[in-house]
């Protein structure tokens, strides 16, 4: 087959249909640090392969977040740096790249590539890539509903997670009246959405909330009112009972302010050697800053780990963030 770059005719879906007809023992994986779109689509994809009578692992090369472990079949993830045994075909969900599975083994088989993420390689021997889905569970619903598995409240479920969180909550811009019909079925197989959305997002714990109390307290706005800082020390920790490494999250709330542009973490790593992460909006091109520290990243996420005490860290930082919210602010002016 000649991999296209998007591939969302009707024949794609057909063959991917067939050869998971015709075949018996299935290994299902994905990226690496897996999100709710990764466990939601596996978990839901496993339920309806194993409907079928086939033998289904899913292995990943991380668990996933304690949120999302008590959703149906969830618990039986394997989590493994390699696969070892006889399978008649991987299918890899939400993965542009092999190599992102962080999963050794998998290239001697047939490989079933379904995904939504831009650039993705086309690395299976069949490729479903569509990246306008807002989700990869949408894919996956396509193939449930192609092979023919009626839909339980289980596999409507995981659909439905992965839906929700790799739209932030029907926040972002790849929605469409296609997402809505997928989710008007999934309630009507018995998917719950009030359920799921607590399960998901109420996973706080006190000491969590406490740490960012006291982060968010740091804050400094500069003068324009579009750049803000954040500090985070061990002491902090320490003192909160939060964890550092459970701050997901925690960079883009001064973002939901209108008028802040780039948000700079300032995370004390070690005495004297601050990691600092980045966050912007549109064309503010945070990378740019982390790049001169050495670090990289994507436009609107980055980060870099500079040496120094915090006045001379942020005292260097600060200033060329602004100069990226200046840049912007002319290109699309
Ligand atoms: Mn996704």
């Amino acid at each position: 087959m000649t991999p296209t770059a998007t591939t969302t005719d009707a024949g794609v879906l057909g063959r991917i249909r067939d050869e998971i007809l015709a075949r018996q023992r299935f290994l299902i994986t994905s990226h690496a640090k897996p999100d709710g779109d990764s466990i939601g689509s596996q978990a839901a994809l496993a339920l309806a392969l194993r409907a079928l009578g086939k033998a289904v692992r899913v292995v990943n090369a991380d668990p996933p977040q304690p949120s999302l472990l008590s959703f149906p079949g969830v618990a039986d993830i394997e989590v493994a740096p390699r696969v070892e045994g006889e399978f008649d075909a991987v299918i890899v969900v939400e993965c542009p790249d092999l190599a992102r599975t962080g999963v050794s083994g998998l290239e001697p088989h047939f490989i079933i590539n379904v995904d939504h993420h831009p650039g993705n390689t086309l690395y299976g021997a069949v490729n479903w890539f569509d990246q306008g889905a807002a989700a990869c569970a949408e894919m996956v619903f396509d193939v449930i509903a192609s092979l023919g598995v009626p839909l339980t409240p289980e596999i409507a479920t995981g659909v439905y997670v992965g839906i929700l969180t790799d739209t932030g909550s029907f926040h972002y811009s790849n929605l469409s009246p296609r997402t809505f019909d997928i989710c008007r079925q999934l309630l009507e197989a018995g998917a719950n959405p009030v359920a799921i959305a607590r399960t998901v997002f109420d996973d706080n714990s006190v000491g969590r909330i406490r740490l960012f109390s006291a982060v968010l307290s740091s804050m400094e706005v500069d003068d324009s009112g579009r750049l803000a800082t954040l500090l985070m020390t061990k002491e902090m920790e320490r003192r909160t009972g939060g964890r550092y490494d459970d701050t997901e999250g925690l960079i883009n709330v001064p973002l939901t302010v209108r008028e802040i542009q780039a948000v700079a973490l300032f995370k004390e790593a070690e005495p004297g050697v601050y990691r600092v992460s980045f966050r912007s909006k549109g064309d503010v091109d945070v990378s740019e800053v982390a790049k001169r520290f050495g670090g990289g990243g994507h436009r609107n996420a980055a980060g870099c780990t500079v040496p120094g005490d915090l006045p001379s860290v942020r005292g260097r930082i600060a200033p060329l963030a602004l100069e990226a919210i200046d840049r912007s602010g002319r290109a699309s002016a």
